[in-house]
């Protein structure tokens, strides 16, 4: 296979890219957005009612110069500062050849104003100005994107900061937005094309058989070999770890490469709160700041308490607020390394503009085990202990003498096609095989199915156990808030995430978007969301108009998010309150997943709405956890869809306003 960016030159050039790079000059913009040139400043724009013009322009972040996608003519976006309590008015203009739509990721708007087309809207015309309406009835860190093509991937996202109504329960002196995104020289068409032809073209860590050498004298011969097996029989490789790496991707802070350095200033002594967004296309990364702990303060924009960390792992779209306090030197890095290891962004903390601190080298490539993806009858990760020490919440156990993993096709649900009832089968299933939906088995689609997924909440992933420094896992991230809603869920439903890695086809129970059904919620229900990962991918699912409230293995509410991560073997469950009514996205927020087909219709009907029950209290140690339930799988059509475009929506009616305004209850 010929690999272009395989040349050390452009290799170095692509990982660090320019010290200039960024948006050209002499773009076609109009002048009154006032912008010369470059990434170099971002503008903030402050106040309820904002103009955004989305054009296209030059840039160029490695020297090959290229068309980007922008908001106002700047890569990122502005950034857009609101008060909690604001009446929004956002007058966006298209001038761009082509349609294009904004979605405010994780601002809760009513569903025509959400800025999904064919959902939401029908999108915004060429030439055309829609202007998008909304009450800010929460604050955090937030951020916007296209939701329209590929035009994320080409520049068109920005962060959103609202101002709270009352003072926040931490303190600090300065803050800053790092906003993470991931560039690509390539026209993200063809990239996505290329993978759907070679789905490991970009994966450059795959084992060869001078590893095998190494395994066999580590492992003993037999176990290197029923290793090889095991993998070959899956058509997986071991590195599978993210479709696109830093052989097509150049990392970004706030638009700014590595080598151009994105510096923010403090002064010794200060207490700094960095907005961090993970803004990328397809990017999960690692983010450390060497000599500096971080004190999360908001996840998804939410507060939580407040926990101290020195690493965390970020899906696409995730936020975290965290607070540090630099001292003891003028410059610290920034480090935000992709989890496939092939490259970083890379940003500066320092009391003045020039300064540097060293960038850590790249941690050393990580290759999944067979446990790591959900299958029994190898060592299980062990359940390191998490920044707070929970390292007793045994979702790693060891599944031992189960059987290995469930070949696709000689597995069949015994529990498709009906709906379990939350409180009704707590019995033990923990340690029984994953049963999976029957639109997964003989499915074309499907190469990979979890024999043993668990919550692993207290696991702070792949490549980041026992590295010595303490690392952020989801069991650490508590909501400042108890359980907003109070009631335990109504129903389950129960999806999995399912793909074909050679085929670059990605879906819910195996049937793609195209051949999908919506999901439809009663109003004003309380439902359980399980999610099964049965691919080697992590994926970061967001659910647009509700909040998402993750739940531990016990079915106690840990924290609320708009963005939750389901790496590969594991299978998590949040909870939902249908609060608000009309069309919603759901989806997998790797881009070119979603485009595959990774994504489904929410919609929330008027209807009866199941008896609510009461809370159950689970004790702490009852084997009977929410994830390990037999959840029925909701219906689905049988015949999985041909994969297709996904962006061909049904019918193109926006969606009523909803006649409703239950305000998700702010709890910060
Ligand atoms: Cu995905």
């Amino acid at each position: 296979m010929t690999r272009p960016f395989e040349r050390a030159t452009t290799r170095r050039r692509f990982v660090q890219g320019l010290a200039a790079g960024g948006v050209l000059a002499g773009g076609w913009l109009p002048s009154r957005t006032g912008l010369a040139a470059a990434s170099a400043d971002i503008a903030t724009l402050r106040g309820p009612a904002i103009d955004l013009v989305i054009g296209a322009r030059e840039v160029s972040f490695t020297g090959a110069t290229r068309t980007a996608t922008l908001a106002n003519g700047t890569l990122p976006g502005p950034i857009l500062r609101w008060r909690e309590g604001d009446d929004i008015t956002l007058r966006v203009r298209n001038e761009l050849a082509t349609d294009t739509a904004i979605h405010w990721h994780g601002v809760l708007t009513p569903s025509n104003m959400d800025g999904v087309p064919g959902m939401s809207f029908h999108g915004i015309a060429p030439g055309e100005t829609f202007t998008y309406r909304f009450h800010a009835r929460q604050n955090g860190t937030y951020w916007y994107h296209a939701h329209a093509d590929f035009q994320e991937q080409t520049g068109l996202y920005g962060a959103i900061v609202i101002e709270p109504r009352e003072p926040e329960p931490f303190r600090f002196d300065r803050e800053h937005v790092v906003l993470l995104s991931d560039w690509t020289d390539r026209d993200p068409r063809d990239l996505y094309l290329l993978l759907k032809r070679h789905s490991d073209y970009f994966n450059y860590n795959q084992r060869t058989l001078g590893d095998f050498v190494r395994d066999s004298k580590r492992d003993g011969f037999g176990n290197a070999l029923e290793d090889r097996f095991a993998w070959a029989r899956m058509r997986m490789t071991p590195a599978d770890l993210a479709d696109v790496g830093g052989h097509a991707y150049t990392y970004l802070v706030n638009g700014r490469t590595p080598a151009g350095n994105w510096t923010g200033l403090f002064a010794p002594g200060e207490r700094v709160r960095l907005r961090i967004i993970n803004g990328s296309a397809m990017t999960t990364f690692d983010v450390r700041i060497p000599g500096l702990a971080m004190t999360v303060v908001a996840a998804d924009g939410q507060h939580v308490r407040p926990v101290e960390v020195e690493e965390f792992r970020m899906g696409a779209a995730e936020v975290l607020d965290v607070i540090v306090e630099p001292r003891g030197a003028d410059a610290f890095t920034v480090f935000a390394q992709s989890l496939d290891r092939s490259g970083y962004a890379r940003a500066t903390l320092a009391v003045r503009e020039g300064l540097e601190a060293a960038v850590p080298v790249l941690d050393p490539p990580i290759y999944l085990s067979m446990a790591d993806m959900g299958h029994a009858g190898d060592a299980m990760p062990a359940a390191e202990p998490s920044a707070t020490g929970h390292a007793d919440h045994g979702d790693a156990t060891s599944a031992g003498e189960h059987a290995a993993h469930g070949d696709v096709g000689a597995t069949t649900s015994e529990h498709a096609g009906h709906e379990s009832h939350a409180a009704s089968d707590h019995a033990a299933h923990t340690m029984q095989p994953q049963t999976h939906p029957a639109t997964e088995t003989h499915n074309p689609a499907v190469d990979m199915q979890s024999s043993m997924p668990m919550p692993r909440l207290a696991d702070p992933g792949v490549g980041l156990r026992d590295n010595g420094r303490r690392v952020l896992a989801y069991v650490d991230l508590r909501s400042a808030f108890a359980d907003p809603d109070g009631r335990a869920p109504g129903r389950t439903i129960e999806l999995h995430l399912t793909g074909h890695m050679d085929r670059f086809l990605w879906s819910f129970d195996g049937v793609p978007f195209a051949g999908a059904e919506p999901l439809v919620l009663n109003y004003g229900e309380r439902v359980r969301f399980v999610l099964a990962n049965d691919t080697m991918m992590e994926h970061p699912i967001h659910l647009h108009g509700m909040w998402s409230d993750l739940e531990d293995e016990h079915g106690e509410f840990l924290v609320r998010k708009h963005t939750v991560s389901i790496p590969p073997g594991t299978k998590r469950s949040f909870r939902v309150t249908a609060d608000a009514l009309g069309r919603w996205a759901f989806h997998c927020h790797l881009l070119y997943h979603m485009t595959a087909g990774m994504f489904r219709e929410v919609r929330v009907e008027e209807g009866p709405v199941p008896p609510a029950e009461h809370e159950h209290q689970h004790a702490h140690g009852d084997a009977s956890a929410p994830p390990a339930e037999h959840a029925g799988h909701e219906h689905s059509p049988a015949a999985p869809a041909a994969e297709g475009e996904t962006h061909e929506h049904g019918p193109a009616e926006p969606a009523p306003e909803p006649a409703h305004d239950h305000s998700q209850h702010a709890h910060d």
